[in-house]
């Protein structure tokens, strides 16, 4: 399945004058998709990328992020929940596509690429969604009488394996986590190693490590027969906590 969306997502660039690579300004780095930024450049065609969501980070956190990334891409920031940014990169795909042009959205999967495809057209267009993995084929979206945008399936780089990253991202939903308390931990220790007073605020707990799922599974009441904390439900709480945006790191 993925390879065919990346075999679909390298068509759309190859039938593309722009590409835009929506990337997630949380995890700008983490998202970026290298191998799909060189064939944009090597064929010689313009390279934005959208660094999305920036509603979501504070303004020195924006800034380093768009340090990390250099030329020959162009750099634009966005909110396309806000619509902020967007005259911006309006400019920077008409400055490239003098006449006709086809531009190509393309990024990991729940970046953002459908809201940026609305966010441009001004109105609901395309469909969006908080899962990961939402669009699965390509959209083409007039936005004006020179310009094409073509929404595209999420894509991560092909040896990137690691699931706990892709869920940290967004770019994976719980319910395809293969281990879910493995997940948990990883993040709580993620989440106290950045925000150290977020799991006592959200949770009223203070430990550490695998005894920390079993504190809030009794603090939730989820308990198994005999009154055996329930972990794995404990797991998949604040797993879904992260991925509705309702944990700060
Ligand atoms: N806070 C915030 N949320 C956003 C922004 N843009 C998109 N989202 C949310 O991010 C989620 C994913 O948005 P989509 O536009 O569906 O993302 P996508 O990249 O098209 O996702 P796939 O099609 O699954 O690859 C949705 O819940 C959006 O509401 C933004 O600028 N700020
Ligand atoms: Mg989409």
């Amino acid at each position: 399945m993925r390879k065919s969306f990346a075999s679909r997502v390298g068509r759309i660039i190859r039938q593309s004058d722009i590409v835009i690579e929506v990337v997630d300004a949380r995890f700008p780095e983490e998202t970026r998709n290298r191998a799909l930024e060189s064939k944009v450049v090597d064929s010689g065609k313009k390279l934005i990328i959208a660094i999305n969501k920036a509603d979501l980070v504070s303004k020195e956190r924006a800034k380093r992020a768009k340090r990390g990334i250099s030329k020959p891409a162009v750099c634009v920031f966005l909110s396309a929940k806000d619509r902020k940014g967007v005259k911006r990169l309006m400019r920077e795909i008409g400055i490239a596509g003098k006449g006709k042009s086809v531009v190509g959205v393309i990024g990991y999967p729940n970046t953002g690429k459908s809201s940026v495809i609305n966010a441009l057209k001004g109105r609901k267009v395309v469909r969006t969604s908080r899962k990961a993995g939402f669009t699965r084929g390509e959209q083409l979206v007039r936005l004006n009488q020179e310009v094409m945008l073509v929404d595209s399936p999420g894509v991560i780089p092909f040896n990137e394996r690691d699931e706990f990253k892709l869920f940290l991202v967004g770019a994976k939903n719980v319910q395809d986590l293969g281990d879910r308390e493995l997940a948990a931990l990883k993040l709580i220790e993620f989440v106290q190693k950045n925000n150290s007073g977020e799991l006592k605020k959200k949770y009223g707990i203070l430990g550490k490590g695998e005894k920390v799922l079993e504190e809030i599974a009794v603090k939730r009441k989820k308990l198994l027969k005999g009154g055996v904390p329930d972990t794995n439900a404990a797991a998949g709480i604040v797993l879904e906590d992260w991925a509705r945006g309702r944990l700060k790191d």
